[in-house]
């Protein structure tokens, strides 16, 4: 015999009770490294200085954002160099307000993901902001669904990060390769292709431009592409993409 659809209220009764058993073994976790002397404050503080050194667009973008959000606005990751490291240092202030792909780590995800999370937010008529941050890649898997934000209307704001690579890709083959292959990407005008749907688009390249940027489009009222161009060759935390290229092309060489 078939199941018997799930209500609503059903789904979301089970998903509280997940999110309720999830806290309690993050909780009982985190007492078990303190047992063993692990400081996680610590490391954390330690990994966000390092990050933070980088002087990375992306990531000050980042800060920004978590500063013009409410704590119970939501942010909707894809997967991208940005959105590794907003898992690990973007501060998370109330349940459910951290949409990630945890273990399945798919491309695409956010842009659904944010449409799904607009929707619930405006059946439930409360004024809470939808943030999605995506790759050029990522975002390219999904980005159709932009037509289903313009035609009901659900104003998502999105900062997609354009390196014009899969970038932590490129990153992982220089790492063990010395060199790339298939990672250089031909992308749209992004910013323009929102502006086709009838949403707001608009581009900009340093971080300076970035809050004035993400204000204007939250002003829109619009669905919005925040498209923030960064240098293909973009840093990763510790070291840039090229002098890791540098370091594993002398080690071939060896
Ligand atoms: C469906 C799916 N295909 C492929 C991958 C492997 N993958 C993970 S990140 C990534 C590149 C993402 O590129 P982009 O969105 O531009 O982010 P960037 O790495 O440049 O920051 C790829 C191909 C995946 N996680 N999911
Ligand atoms: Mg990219």
């Amino acid at each position: 015999m078939a199941n018997p659809a799930l209500t609503v209220d059903q789904i979301e009764s089970h998903n509280d009770a997940r999110a309720e058993a999830l806290a309690e073994d993050y909780a009982a976790l985190g007492r078990q490294l303190g047992r063993r002397g692990v400081d996680i404050a610590a490391i954390k503080a330690t990994e966000e200085k390092r990050l933070e050194a980088l002087g990375q667009d992306s990531y000050a973008a980042l800060k920004l954002i978590r500063a013009a959000m409410h704590r119970n606005d939501v942010l909707v990751n894809d997967q991208s160099i940005l959105n590794y490291w907003a898992s690990a240092f973007f501060p998370v202030l109330e349940p459910g307000t951290f949409l990630y792909p945890s273990g399945s780590g798919t491309l695409g995800y956010a842009l659904p993901a944010a449409i799904g999370a607009a929707c619930a937010v405006k059946r439930s008529g409360e004024a809470r902001k939808i943030v999605c941050i995506a790759g050029d890649g990522g975002f390219q898997y999904t980005q159709h669904e932009l037509a289903t934000l313009a035609q009901y209307d659900l104003p998502v704001k999105i900062l997609l990060v354009n390196d014009d690579s899969y970038g932590v890709i490129a990153f992982l083959q220089r790492t063990m390769f010395g060199q790339t292959h298939e990672v250089a990407l031909k992308n749209p005008d992004f910013a323009a292709y929102a502006k086709a749907f009838g949403g707001f688009g608009i581009t900009v390249d340093k971080t300076a431009d970035f809050a004035a940027a993400f204000r204007a489009a939250e002003k829109s009222g619009k669905p919005a592409i925040v498209h923030l161009k960064v240098d293909t060759n973009a840093s990763t935390p510790g070291m840039t993409l090229e002098a890791i290229r540098a370091k594993s092309l002398a080690s071939a060489k060896a």
